[in-house]
């Protein structure tokens, strides 16, 4: 199947320019595309795994994808997508992000695989050299600021106003694909459907500034991604899911996906992983058979995993989520327990025996001593995953794992950590 094909048999194609045209050029040329990555954080998200894989899938069809970084426009602020103005970031931390985004996608992406190996380009380059007499005669005498405000991204701002910088932005994004045609001669530009407006407006560019009818550039979107409960994609309740193990432990990433929702694990799978039409189809059929087993979520979590943080951090992550469900948590390391306990209820004191009714009055498991005991007795306290009925109880070394951690769990699931300082 052809890489157009594909991404349309995914459901992952929003909007292309020219359907046609672009199947063509794809069928006789080895093509260079790009996407690019504004330095808004000090890492990527899950919003940004699409176009990711994207160009991933593009690469494996034997193209040439180039991992365009926003140093410059990073500096500036899309105002795409948004309903406000964005505050601007000093510099040096627009570099520092630019530093880590750079090294996230140089894991995710093939930079040194032979004639098609995936390259980083950065347009703080080229943007910040520019001289702003050079750039209102380069590139504002193409642009009338008519076309500009009828864009989304602008029109939508009328109303509640739109700085001048934020306005702006559309051109800078025209100017990187037209110097990326230029320099490596990349032909297609591909984002999120937020970012429609801004890659017709450097196809609008580079045919303005090189004259040519005959000039093939392209763009195409994704769609933005919908959930069947109706909430946005992406967040938790802890947040944003980052790509950045610090951020996001892959364990809570491989929860992430094992949570997703039955009616929308087969969309998810065909849009983020590399499984063909028929590992998916025999995962679907597992969904309407057998829902209970999860199996299409496990193996939507396990892909994912495995893809953005490595088969190690998978195998972790299995680790901790069946120690989790069995309670039985003795084996886990010190890296596992910080992973796979990290919202759960913590109370923290000094290295020393203490009295578990004590305790567990302390740490808020239970409402009052009386209650202590009550929980105790009825066999609802366990220790390390093993039940304690002794109301006597001292909690010593013996109980702490990596002399350091005492999980506590009351009843089937409401976990505790005590953690000895
Ligand atoms: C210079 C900067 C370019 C081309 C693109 C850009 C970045 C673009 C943008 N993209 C979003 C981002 O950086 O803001 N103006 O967070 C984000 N993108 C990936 C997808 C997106 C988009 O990185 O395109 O739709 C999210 O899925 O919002 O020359």
């Amino acid at each position: 199947m052809d890489i157009l094909h594909d991404l349309e048999s995914r459901g992952l194609i929003q909007q292309t320019t020219d359907e046609a045209g672009l199947s063509n050029h794809l069928a006789e040329n080895q093509v260079t595309l790009y996407c690019g990555f504004d330095p808004t954080a000090d890492s990527l998200h899950i919003g940004h795994l699409l176009p990711i894989t994207i160009l991933k899938r593009f690469q494996q069809a034997g193209h040439r994808p180039i991992a365009l970084i926003g140093g410059g426009t990073g500096m500036i602020g899309d105002p795409s997508g948004r309903s406000s103005e964005r505050s601007l970031n000093e510099e040096s931390v627009v570099h520092g992000f630019t530093d880590s985004i750079r090294n996230q996608l140089a894991g995710l992406l093939n930079f040194d695989e032979g004639e098609n190996a995936a390259v980083a380009r950065n347009n703080h380059d080229w943007l910040s050299k520019i001289t702003i007499i050079d750039f209102l005669r380069d590139a504002g005498k193409h642009f009338t600021v008519n076309y500009m405000l009828a864009k989304d991204a602008v029109a939508s701002r009328i109303e509640h106003g739109i700085s001048y910088t934020e306005f702006s932005y559309m051109l800078l994004q025209s100017y990187d694909f037209m110097k990326l045609h230029e320099e490596e001669n990349c032909t297609l530009q591909i984002g999120g459907s937020d970012q429609w407006g801004n890659i017709t407006a450097g196809m609008e560019f580079i045919r303005r500034t090189q004259g040519d009818e005959e000039i093939k550039v392209f763009g195409l979107t994704v769609p933005l991604i919908t959930k069947a409960d109706g909430t946005k994609f992406g967040k938790t309740a802890g947040g944003a899911v980052w790509l950045d193990a610090k951020k996001t432990s892959p364990y809570e990433f491989y929860q992430f996906w094992y949570n997703t929702d039955d009616r929308d694990v087969i969309k998810f799978l065909n849009y983020f992983t590399f499984l063909n039409q028929d590992e998916i189809a025999e995962l679907q059929k597992a969904v309407e058979e057998n829902p209970g087993a999860r199996e299409a979520q496990k193996r939507l979590a396990e892909e994912m995993t495995k893809m953005v943080h490595g088969e190690a951090a998978l195998n972790q992550a299995i680790k901790i989520s069946a120690a989790l469900f069995s309670g039985d948590v003795k084996e886990l390391t010190k890296d596992e327990i910080e992973q796979g306990f990290k919202d759960v209820p913590t109370y923290e004191l000094e290295k020393q025996d203490v009295n578990l009714v004590d305790l567990l009055v302390d740490a808020k498991i239970s409402s009052s001593k009386r209650q202590a005991r009550e929980d105790i007795n009825s066999g609802a306290i366990y220790i390390n995953g093993e039940r304690n009925q002794d109301v006597q109880h001292i909690v010593t070394v013996d109980d702490r794992l990596e002399d350091t951690f005492t999980v506590i769990r009351r009843g089937r699931r409401k976990y505790f950590l005590v953690y000895f300082k």
